[in-house]
């Protein structure tokens, strides 16, 4: 065990802050609070990127336990929705891009704002708090020795898009085809010419099943247990049916008594939020959804404020929302933002689940976000982005015209008017990583 090393309490010197993970909040968070702060950020693989740390070239070698990622991804919004204030995307970018743009972005995001120190194959086991002291003590795993530390806050930033929801389905154990979750989907390559079923109806079952048919699948089907279908105007191959009730071998039965056989089965059904580093005291329990339990202000953790978690909401906003929790997190440490009592922060958060559940469509959903990321832009004196809500209200509308075409479209800047460039080839033409 190594030793506790320093610790600089509130009063005597920039607060040491603890950030876990260096995906998008981890690197968002630390890049807002490095002038207020002294930063230190963990990171279990030997890349920063979280999600967006994927090899399109090293499929195969690559420490794959993270990110949830395929080859050949295009962004499934446009960059204007999410492109910061403070860091744009080159003059020249088209509205939807690939992968390694976004990891570039993130990166010279890091050279220009992240003061921090990154911990890279250091993987976080354990974090507890010291009541007395009022601070955190943190154990990490490095190079198979264990070491700790004491720091006096804590970000969370390990998202929630990483530990799959396995739902088990009656007869999946006779299955005769290939049967995995979407966070090991890779390459739609390998779908070419088979039958897929895709279960889930959401964001993966309906970019999956759209990959699967781009790379020649005979058909690939989504089957969900949603009320109403998502509706697209899919290709011929794609068919949304009800929801499975039973496989047996390569057949599987629906709940409207029809039958498909499959090749593949692949489980779109979610991911989970699983924080089992964190002490049971200081572990957030919730699901996917747009205001996230047991947190105020949707970031900061009701039972001890001095814990935070970033970017644990169902998300139509992503990296500018992210930074804005950075800057509320800076502002919070800094003393400038005071912390409520906890039946006063309880009391906002029951507030913030009554106007949730009025949220009875996409656009309200939008909205609702937007309004959360301009409370955080007004209590820390930031740019407001709720504009960018527009961008996703019309972005919405073009899946609706065409789920195939809508990558296509290009938008203009919220920040400086800039139109996103045409891509070389269309979404629908382009198998290239
Ligand atoms: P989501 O958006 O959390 O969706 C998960 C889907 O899986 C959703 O439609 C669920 O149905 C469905 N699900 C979960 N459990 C089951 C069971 N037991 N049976 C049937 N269906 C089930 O995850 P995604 O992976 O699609 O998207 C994650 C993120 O990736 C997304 O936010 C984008 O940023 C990209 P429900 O709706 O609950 O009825």
């Amino acid at each position: 065990m190594g030793s506790n090393a320093r610790h600089i309490s509130d009063n005597m010197g920039k607060p040491k802050v603890a950030v876990i993970g260096a995906g998008p909040c981890g690197i968002f968070s630390s890049g807002a609070i490095g002038d207020t702060a002294d930063v230190t950020i963990f990171e279990r693989a030997s890349v920063m990127g979280g999600q967006w740390a994927f090899s399109e070239e090293k499929l195969v070698e690559l420490d794959r336990q993270h990110s949830s990622m395929y080859t050949c991804l295009w962004v499934n919004g446009p960059i204007e929705a999410f492109e910061l204030p403070n860091h744009k995307f080159p003059e020249n970018s088209p509205s939807y891009i690939k992968r390694p743009a976004v990891y570039k972005y993130l990166q010279d995001y890091i050279d220009k704002f992240v003061k921090g120190t990154f911990k890279f194959n250091c993987k976080v086991q354990d974090v507890k708090f010291n009541a007395e002291e009022n601070n955190f003590n943190l154990a990490w795993e490095e190079a198979g020795e264990t070491k700790s530390e004491i720091f006096d806050y804590v970000i969370v930033a390990t998202g929630h898009f990483s530990v799959p929801n396995d739902p088990k389905f009656k007869g999946e154990e006779t299955f005769t085809g290939k049967y995995i979750h979407a966070h090991d989907y890779r390459d739609g390559k390998l779908y070419k010419d088979l039958r897929v079923l895709c279960i889930g109806g959401s964001y993966s079952a309906e970019d999956i099943a759209l990959q699967c048919w781009k790379y020649g699948s005979k058909y690939a089907h989504i089957t969900h247990r949603r009320t109403t279908p998502m509706g697209f105007k899919w290709p011929e191959t794609v068919i949304e049916r009800p929801i499975l009730t039973d496989i047996n071998g390569s057949t599987v039965t629906f709940k409207d008594g029809s039958t498909e056989e499959y090749d593949v089965i692949i489980k779109c059904t979610g991911y989970l939020h699983d924080f089992p580093f964190m002490s049971e005291e200081l572990r957030l329990k919730t699901r996917n959804r747009m205001v996230p339990d047991d947190m105020f202000n949707q970031c900061q953790f009701i039972e001890n404020p001095r814990v935070f978690y970033a970017g644990m909401q169902d998300q139509y906003f992503t990296m500018s929302m992210f930074q804005l929790q950075g800057f509320y997190m800076r502002d919070v440490i800094a003393g400038k933002i005071p912390i409520p009592s906890k039946e006063e922060m309880k009391k906002s958060l029951e507030a913030e689940f009554a106007e949730e559940a009025t949220l009875d469509d996409e656009e309200k959903m939008i909205k609702f976000q937007g309004r959360y990321c301009d409370r955080l832009a007004e209590l820390t004196g930031e740019t407001k982005v709720s504009g960018q809500g527009d961008i996703l209200c019309v972005w919405e509308h073009h899946k609706v015209d065409g789920i195939t075409t809508y990558r296509d479209e290009q938008f203009k800047s919220h920040w400086t008017g800039r139109l996103g460039s045409k891509n070389e080839k269309r979404w629908i033409d382009d198998t290239d990583p």
